[in-house]
């Protein structure tokens, strides 16, 4: 029988859960990358990893579909806290929560002047909270995904998007003018469960502090 469902989007975060998921004497018996399974069986019988996009982990775990999840800090701020314990910041999947320009827009005059600024992004509630403690006045437009294609073709003055080498940046000619936050991927757990099943969540949720990359 299987007793706890981890869930974890493929890629990035996979990737970097691996080696945590090791630390916790957990394998998963595929590939997801190679595998179209959605529900992958790991070497212990009581463990099963399921993938879903990185924006419905929260949603699985918060319905208890999952008992856990590792989810990035972005997601968890769109998806709010609710039913959720939040215990560790795994410091993984890093990167930066920005606001990018055109080369050549002069944003920080833009913002001084108190112009009315149109935002294209996928974090909606992040960017919405940044502006309004800034004091500027924003336009959102919610985009699922491309952000740095609205500036070039006029559909917004700026986007709020993450950023890890900046390659995606430097490659439309935008440039990052103001960090908002760090990101990493966070460790999540249904409240109930961790109730109901404390002796399985609470080792595997020991050996991942354990091995949390500095
Ligand atoms: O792809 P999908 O729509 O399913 O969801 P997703 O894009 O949210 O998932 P995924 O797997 O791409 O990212 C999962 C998590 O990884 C995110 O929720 C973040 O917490 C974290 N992460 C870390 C990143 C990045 N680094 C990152 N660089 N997520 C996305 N990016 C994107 C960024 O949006 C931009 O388009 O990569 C591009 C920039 O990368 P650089 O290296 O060119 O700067
Ligand atoms: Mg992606």
């Amino acid at each position: 029988m299987t007793d706890i469902t981890i869930a974890l989007s493929k890629g990035r975060i996979f990737e970097d859960t691996a080696p945590l998921l090791k630390a916790a004497g957990i394998v998963a018996l595929d590939d997801p990358e190679s595998s179209r399974k959605l529900i992958l069986a790991t070497n212990k019988a009581s463990v099963r990893l399921i993938i879903v996009r990185a924006s419905d982990v929260p949603t699985y775990v918060q319905y208890g579909a999952a008992d856990l999840g590792i989810a990035g800090k972005d997601v968890l701020l769109e998806h709010g806290s609710a039913g959720l314990y939040q215990p560790l910041d795994l410091n993984i999947a890093r990167c930066k929560m920005m606001v990018a320009v055109p080369e050549g827009f002069d944003y920080d005059s833009a913002v001084r002047q108190g112009a009315r600024l149109r935002i294209a992004t996928k974090y909606v509630q992040t960017a919405r909270e940044h502006f309004s403690e800034k004091g500027v006045h924003v336009d959102l437009i919610k985009l699922y995904g491309s952000m740095e294609l609205a500036p070039l073709v006029g559909l917004a003055d700026a986007i709020v998007d993450l950023v890890s080498s900046g390659n995606t940046l430097k490659a439309n000619h935008l440039v990052a003018v103001e960090e908002i936050m760090p990101i990493s991927a966070r460790l999540i757990i249904n409240q109930a469960a961790l109730k109901l099943k404390r002796d399985i969540i609470q080792p595997v949720l020991e050996a991942f502090s354990q091995a949390i990359p500095r």
